[in-house]
C-alpha cells in the first residue's frame, strides 16, 4: 500500500467518525454513541483496528511518517468519543473539559423543507382567503350519507362500486348503506357546512382524498382536492367563472384562460369540467357548477330562495402545472433530492 494510499484511508476514517459522532451527539443517544465507539475504536474489529492493518503493508522507508499519522488519528478519534461522551452525559467532566475541541466546526442544524403540495395547499388558501372563502376541514373517514347520498349519488350509482372506493367494510358496501370510507372527494364537506350553518355561504376546503385508481403519471391512489362553495341569493355560472378565472390567474400567473366543457355531476346542475390554458394547450383541472336543488333541499335549504355554484379541483394538477412537475409520483416517492428543490 503507498504512503498516500495509506494516508487517504486514514483521513476518510476521521470524516466519517466525525459525522458518526455528531449524528450521536445529536440523537443525544448513549446506545447510537456506544455503537459507534466500537465502529471505530472497537478492540477486536473496529475501524481503527482494520485501518491498522494497513500500516504493516506500507513500504519500510515511509513506515516512521505512517505511523506518526496512525498515533495522531488515534488520538483523534479518542478526542471524538470523549467529546461525544461528554456532551450526552451533561457537559465535560471537571479536569476534562479540554477534552472538547472548542476549534472544531459548529453542528449545522439539519433544515426539513415544507412538501410542495402543503406549500401550495397554503398558497391555495390564501388566494380563496383574499376572494372572501373561508377555510374548513373535513373528515377524511366519511360516513355514505356525506360522500353520496347528500350529494345526490343514489346506491345504485357506479360511483358507488366497492371497487372504486376505499370502504372500510367491504362486506357491508355491497348491501348498501351505512358504511364509512376513505372520502373519494371533498364534496363531503360542502355537505358537512350546509348542514350547519345558514347562508350565505362560502367557503373553501382543502384535504387529502382517496380512489383505488391505477398509479400512473397524473394518477395517485391518494391526492388533494380544493372545494368551493358558495350559496346566496341570485347566483349565477358567471359569478363560477369570474372567482374561477381569478383564481386560476392569481395561482398561475398572468391572466390564464379558463374554459368549461358541459359534463355531468350528481350534485351540481348544470355541470362543467374545468380546463385552463397554459403554454398553448387545455389541460382539466376539475369540476364545477350550480349545486343541484336536490343538493339544497338535502340539507334543508329551499332552492326557490338560494341558488350556489361549487367546484372541485385537483392540487397536485395545479403545482404539477405551476412548476413544470410531469409525474405526480415524484411527488410522493419521498425522493428528497427532489423535494429539496422547493
Ligand atoms: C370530483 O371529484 C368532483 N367532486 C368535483 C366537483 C366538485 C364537481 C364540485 C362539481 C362541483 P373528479 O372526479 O373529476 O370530480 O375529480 C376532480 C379532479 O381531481 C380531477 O380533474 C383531477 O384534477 C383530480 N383527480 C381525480 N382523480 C385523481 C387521481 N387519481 N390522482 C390525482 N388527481 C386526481
Amino acid at each position: 500500500m503507498s504512503l498516500n494510499d495509506f494516508i487517504k484511508q486514514l483521513d476518510d476514517l476521521v470524516e466519517s467518525a466525525s459525522k458518526r459522532f455528531e449524528d450521536a451527539i445529536n440523537q443525544t443517544d448513549h446506545q447510537v454513541l456506544e455503537e459507534t465507539r466500537v465502529e471505530f475504536l472497537g478492540a477486536k474489529s473496529g475501524k481503527l483496528k482494520e485501518a491498522q492493518k494497513g500500516l504493516g503493508k506500507v513500504a519500510k522507508e515511509d513506515k516512521p511518517i505512517a505511523g506518526k499519522r496512525f498515533n495522531e488519528v488515534k488520538t483523534r478519534l479518542e478526542e471524538l468519543f470523549q467529546a461525544a461522551t461528554d456532551v450526552i452525559t451533561g457537559g465535560s467532566k471537571k479536569g476534562n473539559a479540554e477534552a472538547i475541541d472548542v476549534t472544531l466546526p459548529g453542528l449545522r442544524p439539519r433544515l426539513g423543507h415544507i412538501h410542495p403540495i402543503t406549500q401550495t395547499i397554503d398558497e391555495l388558501k390564501d388566494i380563496m382567503g383574499r376572494l372572501g372563502f373561508t377555510a374548513v376541514e373535513g373528515p377524511e373517514i366519511e360516513d355514505d350519507w356525506h360522500n353520496f347520498e347528500a350529494l345526490n349519488i343514489p346506491l345504485e350509482h357506479p360511483a358507488r362500486d366497492p371497487l372504486d372506493n376505499f370502504y372500510l367494510n367491504l362486506a357491508a358496501a355491497s348491501h348498501g348503506g351505512g358504511n364509512q370510507l376513505l372520502r373519494s372527494q371533498t364534496s363531503t364537506v360542502q355537505i358537512r357546512v350546509m348542514e350547519n350553518n345558514e347562508p350565505p355561504i362560502r367557503i373553501v376546503s382543502l384535504g387529502r382524498v382517496y380512489r383505488p385508481d391505477e398509479i400512473d403519471a397524473t394518477h395517485y391512489a391518494m391526492f388533494h382536492q380544493i372545494e368551493g362553495l358558495l350559496v346566496d341569493t341570485n347566483v349565477t355560472m358567471a359569478d363560477l367563472k369570474y372567482v374561477l378565472r381569478l383564481f386560476a390567474s392569481s395561482y398561475l400567473g398572468g391572466d390564464v384562460e379558463i374554459r368549461f366543457r358541459p359534463s355531468f355531476f350528481p350534485f351540481t346542475e348544470p355541470s362543467v369540467e374545468v380546463d385552463m390554458r397554459w403554454q398553448d394547450t387545455w389541460l382539466e383541472f376539475g369540476g364545477a357548477g350550480m349545486v343541484d336543488p336536490n343538493v339544497l333541499k338535502a340539507v334543508g335549504y329551499d332552492p326557490e330562495k338560494v341558488t350556489g355554484f361549487a367546484f372541485g379541483l385537483g392540487v397536485e394538477r395545479l403545482c404539477m402545472r405551476r412548476h413544470g412537475i410531469n409525474d405526480i409520483r415524484y411527488l410522493y416517492d419521498s425522493n428528497t433530492k427532489f423535494l429539496a428543490q422547493f
